[in-house]
């Protein structure tokens, strides 16, 4: 089975006309196409950065309020002044884009605008005619270091889609490049609370660069929204690279590439890898990777009977639990059920409670302490030891023989 069209979509400045952009992505989902959607407000930039690193073969804007000219032939300047030419720009704006407009941007390089009166079934035809074929697509030498990786990713993903499945390489990373698994239930907050942990990694380290894989749900073959984006803020930002996957039908929360093109991120100098699973039941145990050092799992204060608990079987493999959202009323009784139930286990974890959505939230810099202290305890180690353990010893073994201390 051929892999789904990828688009991305978003909207420059909103005014109150979401109800496009809305309508838009889900009749493409509908219609077998991956949609990763980047929201409201969203700057050129931000859009041409998104739409190299999740590759997609075209970017659509829904522009309601003026100054579509403009916004859109800068979208199209910005990804050929990146060296991309293969990722297209089209898209509407009812009744405030004329006729005039569209031959003066599609002049400028702009694919194609829908008018007010198109029916959902035309563009979405269109949207396959065009976008549906067309050569494989490379990178050139010299292309941006984010192209190559994204196409990397998509040359992945796509044999997967094909049934030509990768043959997995032994896991391995790049000595000092920590990967860290978020999981948890839907609606807990991992997305937030990921894009505040990486407004704190960036700021504690000016140089540190952070990869994010990030899943939404998926059937094998039909579309999807890749809607985590739209929620990111902070990682809208040139030393993180964000790379979105449908699960394409495997269950569990991640995908059946997600391993290798993890490895692939692993390796490739990035001093954080965040994993996030999609919203997870009782039975998942997402990371079975020997490349995840760290597991967090996310949850909600509201889970239900204390009995609950029993049968949430990350909470027995989970190496920091976060209750987010603690702000509410039972996070006090969550706390003291879930710090109960994680005693049971004999092993060593740790309990911290969140307000991901609350700027600078002391709870989200505990665990971003937690986090690098981790990092930067096994890098000392690991200085310390003789140069040839001390190359083999990944960051890894460095924490484990801190744990055995
Ligand atoms: C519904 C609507 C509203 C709703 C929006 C509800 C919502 N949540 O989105 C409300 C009532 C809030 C509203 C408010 C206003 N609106 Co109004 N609104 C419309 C209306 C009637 C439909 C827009 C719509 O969403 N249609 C559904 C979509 C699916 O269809 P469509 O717009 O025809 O788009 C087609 C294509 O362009 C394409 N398309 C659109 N986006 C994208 C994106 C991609 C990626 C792709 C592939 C295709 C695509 O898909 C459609 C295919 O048929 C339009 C008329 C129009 N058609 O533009 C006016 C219109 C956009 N509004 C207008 C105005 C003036 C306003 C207000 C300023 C009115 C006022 N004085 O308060 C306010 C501004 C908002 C604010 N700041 O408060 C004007 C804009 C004039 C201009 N040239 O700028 C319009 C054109 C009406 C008019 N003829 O005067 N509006």
């Amino acid at each position: 089975m051929a892999a789904p069209i990828r688009v991305l979509t978003a909207v420059p400045i909103c005014d109150g006309h979401d109800s496009a952009i809305n309508t838009i992505n889900l009749e493409f989902i509908r219609h077998g196409i991956e949609v990763v959607y980047l929201g409201y407000h969203r700057y050129a930039q931000d859009i041409v950065r998104a739409a190299i690193q999740e590759d997609v073969r075209a970017v659509g804007i829904s522009s309601y309020n003026g100054g579509h000219v403009e916004f859109f032939v800068e979208v199209v300047k910005q990804l050929r002044k990146r060296g991309v030419d293969d990722i297209a720009v089209f898209g509407g704006g009812g009744g405030t884009i004329t006729h005039d407009d569209q031959r003066v941007m599609q002049k400028r390089g702009v694919d194609k605008i829908f008018f007010a009166g198109t029916s959902l079934t035309d563009m979405v035809g269109w949207v396959h005619e065009r976008y549906g074929k067309g050569p494989k697509r490379g990178s050139r030498d010299g292309a941006p270091v984010d192209m190559q990786l994204a196409r990397k990713l998509t040359q992945i993903e796509d044999a997967y889609a094909n049934g030509k499945a990768l043959r997995k390489l032994a896991a391995k990373k790049s000595s000092g490049t920590r990967v860290i698994g978020f999981t948890g239930p839907g609606g807990a907050g991992k997305t937030t609370l990921i894009d505040e942990l990486v407004l704190r990694l960036l700021h504690r380290d000016d140089t540190s660069r952070i990869a994010i894989l990030s899943h939404d749900p998926s059937v094998v073959g039909e579309g999807a929204l890749l809607g985590d984006r739209a929620t990111m803020i902070n990682s809208q930002h040139d030393r993180v690279f964000m790379r979105s996957m449908a699960t394409r039908g495997q269950a569990g929360g991640l995908s059946p590439a997600t391993e290798d093109c993890l490895q692939l991120l692993a390796n490739s100098g990035f001093d954080y890898v965040i994993i996030e699973t999609v919203g997870t039941g009782q039975e998942a145990m997402p990371f079975q990777s020997k490349l995840v050092d760290q597991t967090v799992l996310v949850m909600n204060p509201d889970y239900g009977a204390r009995l609950q608990l029993q049968k949430i079987v990350m909470l027995d493999l989970a190496d920091i639990v976060v209750v987010n959202k603690s702000d509410q009323e039972r996070a006090k009784t969550a706390m003291s059920e879930i710090e109960r139930r994680l005693q049971g286990n004999s092993r060593e974890q740790q309990l911290l409670s969140t307000v991901a959505k609350r700027h600078r939230d002391s709870g989200v810099d505990e665990l971003c302490d937690l986090l690098t202290q981790v990092k930067s305890s096994a890098a000392v180690k690991a200085a310390e030891m003789p140069v040839n353990q001390g190359q083999k010893g990944s960051a890894r073994e460095g924490r484990a023989r801190l744990r055995r201390a």
